[in-house]
């Protein structure tokens, strides 16, 4: 699987991806991210990627011109999957990462400002993500967030350490708790079932307990699931 990051900030993306479980996905080759920065790409002789609305108004907007070329230039003769991080977007969730983990290539715009030209939606965009609802200062984390959650699910990414058996949001369960050594943590004791042995008994706390957590901290999910 092949990212292709569109920014006005490559060394915002670089460092991320070029750490941790990012980094061994790509020394394995199970992925490649290349983040690539717009102004390469503009043909104004000022590097400008942003002009003012028609109609008036506050704020600037990101100009058609560079990023169909960026598009065009970086997709080259692959078929690519392109997604606009924005507000307007469907929010993000494990179900819309798995689904992203089927595309060979994807390209990921980072919006900004006050808006883009409504002809990059309407010519180049496949599908437009939001990682939440509140606003932030640019696509930049989100495109981070995306590529994050989309690689730990490819397969031979997570070694057996991080496994993906059993995770929050599987089943539109939380996870159970989990503890580990010492057993008494200055009279915090880890609850008896864990150390007893009992293979089927522990499954089945956890199970319980998994699923008390999740209608304490998050009942939309049983909700969701019917
Ligand atoms: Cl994808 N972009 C921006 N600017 N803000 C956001 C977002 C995206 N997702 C949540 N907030």
């Amino acid at each position: 699987m092949r990212f292709d990051v569109i920014t006005i900030f490559p060394n915002v993306i670089e460092p991320m991806v070029n750490e941790s479980i990012l980094k061994r996905a790509q020394d394995k080759k199970l992925v490649k991210i290349q983040a690539h920065d717009l102004r390469d790409y503009t043909e104004d002789k000022h590097r400008k990627v942003d002009d003012r609305p028609f109609g008036g108004g506050p704020g600037m907007v990101m100009c058609c011109q560079p990023i169909f070329d960026a598009v065009k230039k970086i997709r080259g003769r692959r078929k690519a999957h392109v997604v606009m991080t924005c507000p307007r977007g469907k929010t993000l969730t494990q179900k819309r990462a798995k689904r992203l983990t089927k595309h060979k290539n994807i390209i990921i715009i980072c919006g900004h400002y006050e808006g883009i030209d409504e002809r990059i939606y309407d010519e180049l965009v496949d599908e437009s993500v939001s990682i939440g609802d509140y606003v932030l200062t640019g696509g930049e984390i989100p495109a981070l967030v995306i590529m994050d959650a989309v690689t730990r699910l490819i397969p031979g990414v997570l070694g057996k350490e991080e496994s993906l058996d059993s995770e929050s949001f599987d089943q539109n369960r939380l996870d159970f708790p989990q503890y580990t050594r010492p057993a008494d943590f200055r009279g915090k004791k880890v609850p008896d079932v864990l150390l007893s042995g009992h293979h089927k008994e522990v499954e089945q706390w956890r199970k319980a307990q998994a699923l008390a957590l999740t209608k304490k901290h998050r009942p939309d999910l049983l909700k969701d699931s019917k």
